[in-house]
């Protein structure tokens, strides 16, 4: 970037799919605007997770931007679930095409952003000394970009090697001959452990929490297939956008206590055979709100885990019992297979919790495990986490991070603005569809209604945007009351901030899904961006 590009329309946090959208849309549009990236390239959380057997859990050909019809037609996906390396390939084709780089800054970390009501202007103060300011703010940090290593004693101590699956490094890592010990058995444990376990000489799994998992049945793409798709796409990209979670999924119509359970079984039986993401969750239309029916699910999922894993103690050990659903839904390849081989153990942290890092490996309340490598599938301090990291003020210098308290009284309007923080847009911030959707759709929507209105904005000679309270404690309260219709706030998840120590518990996903989510905010939008307030600029700035 120039360095006399010091004054912008926009300053966009983030070059992973929601911040490389965004800039495309605003450049454009005419705005002046930069990504600043911390990463040496695009891609954000696909730049980040690069550990072994990193996939996408969303069916590939929903998985891609739908802006363009002719990126569309130019990319093809190899499997019905891409790889990590395929969808960063993906991601930096959509640069390349777009030839985004020359407005990204990367190796660069936004320290500070700070309003000044004076000048109506964001103060931006980067990592490396150099400062920026913006009419607009937008953060495009991505929901679960701050890694959680949880505190160990010890950890300093260890002599091995050790990684986070959320930051993993860019060279190989050599399993081979190694003592691997994850801890945590979340989405990227379960994807990591069955790649691991066929390299490393051991694998020592450290399990707090069983999960329900279910087969993806992950194949390689039919040309024949993708050319039908490919001609329908106008009309799968509707169904998308107006689904609930932004895939065209059958919903079962009926309550799983209707059916006789023979016929549940063959019902479960067929969508564990068909695999995918969303194929056993969706088989009813009450599973993940009566408890009576997801008791249903459950029981058939441990039914196979107790089919699948031969040693019956290690298939008691990885029984699930919370609600299924309420944590992310799992799909993985050979993930309780992995348990009957002889070079992988299972640790029940829950029971003999661990103690300890010690210099050689794990201690726990019951024994010590020697290890060479520890692989921490720990997860993230998701959705506020990415956003505290920086040090946003609005009005009256007062933090992101004060004003919603460290996360409990987390408030926005519609997921994408809060009261106090004049012309800053969140996308796929806390409150919106966001991590309980497909990305892609939900980061589509936010990018071009947030472009939408900074048009609307230069077209009526605004200057200033910012949600009312009163309209965000509205949301607030619609969001919540969703949440507590379904069995998710009943469980402790990273979804309700309980996998992050001291964080305070609140549901910050907004589940009336992606289709009705999509109605209100263009709602909004064509009411004259009704809830917000909306002042004229003093200057012509835009
Ligand atoms: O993280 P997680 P993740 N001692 O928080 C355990 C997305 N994603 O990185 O459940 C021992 O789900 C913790 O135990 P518990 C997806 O949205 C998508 O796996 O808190 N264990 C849990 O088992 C996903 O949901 C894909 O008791 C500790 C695990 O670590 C989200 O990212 C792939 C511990 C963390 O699981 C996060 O997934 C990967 C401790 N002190 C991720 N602290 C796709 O396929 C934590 N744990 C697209």
């Amino acid at each position: 970037m120039a360095s006399t590009q010091l004054n912008l329309d926009a300053v966009i946090v983030g070059a992973g799919f929601s911040g490389l959208y965004m800039l495309h849309r605003l450049r454009e549009a005419g705005f002046s605007t930069c990504v600043f990236e911390a990463g040496d390239n695009v891609g954000g959380t696909w730049y980040w997770n690069r550990y072994p057997g990193a996939r996408c859990d969303v069916e590939s050909i929903y998985y891609n931007y739908t802006f363009s019809e002719e990126l569309l037609n130019e990319w093809t996906w190899s499997a019905k679930y891409a790889e990590q390396p395929e969808i960063l390939r993906y991601i930096n084709f959509v640069a390349d095409k777009f030839d985004l780089r020359r407005d990204i800054q990367f190796k660069t970390r936004v320290n500070t952003a700070h309003y000044d009501e004076e000048k109506n202007r964001w103060d931006i103060q980067l990592d490396n000394g150099q400062s920026v300011t913006a009419k607009f703010f937008i953060t495009a940090v991505g929901c679960l970009s701050a890694s959680n290593v949880p505190k160990m004693k010890g950890l300093e101590t260890f002599k091995g090697e050790w990684y986070h699956t959320g930051h993993w490094p860019h060279e190989k890592v050599e399993f081979k001959g190694k003592r691997v010990g994850v801890i945590g058995t979340g989405s990227s444990g379960i994807q990591s452990i069955p790649v691991i376990a066929q390299e490393a000489e051991h694998l020592t799994v450290f399990q707090r929490t069983p999960q329900y998992s279910s087969p993806a049945r992950n194949t390689a793409h039919d040309p024949e297939y993708l050319k039908e798709i490919r001609a329908n796409y106008n009309e799968i990209k509707t169904q998308m956008q107006q689904s609930a979670v932004g895939i065209p999924v059958v919903q079962g119509e009926r309550s799983a206590l209707e059916d006789p359970p023979e016929e549940r079984q063959r019902l479960f039986e067929a969508a564990w055979e068909k695999g995918g993401l969303m194929t056993l969750s969706s088989t009813y239309n009450d599973l993940s709100i009566n408890p009576e029916a997801n008791e249903t699910a459950q029981e058939f999922i441990r039914s196979k885990i107790r089919e699948v894993v031969k040693n019956p103690e290690v298939a008691e050990k990885l029984l699930p019992s919370f609600y299924y659903g309420t944590k992310r839904t799992i799909i993985d390849t050979n993930y309780f297979e992995t348990y009957n081989r002889d070079n992988v153990t299972l640790i029940d942290v829950r029971k003999a919790p661990i103690q300890e890092i010690t210099a050689s490996g794990i201690k726990t309340a019951e024994e010590e495990y020697d290890l060479d490598m520890i692989v921490f599938a720990t997860g993230f301090d998701a959705m506020t986490g990415p956003l505290f990291k920086m040090d946003i003020r609005g009005k009256d210098g007062v933090s992101l991070k004060e004003k919603w308290a460290g996360g409990s009284q987390t408030r926005t309007y519609l997921g994408i603005g809060t009261a106090g923080f004049p012309n800053m847009f969140m996308l796929t911030g806390p409150e919106s569809p966001s991590v309980l959707s497909n990305m892609m759709v939900s980061i589509e929507q936010h990018v071009e209604w947030v472009s939408d209105c900074l048009n609307y904005l230069r077209e009526n000679g605004l200057g200033v945007i910012e949600a009312n309270e009163d309209a965000e404690n509205n949301w607030n309260q619609h969001c919540r009351e969703v949440a507590d219709m379904t069995l998710f706030t009943k469980t402790d998840s990273w979804y309700m901030g309980a996998n992050i120590e001291g964080k305070a518990r609140g549901f910050q996903i907004y589940l009336g899904g992606v289709g009705t989510y999509r109605q209100i905010c263009d709602d909004v939008a064509d009411k004259g961006y009704e809830g917000f307030a909306l002042i004229p600029s003093k200057e012509p700035v835009l």
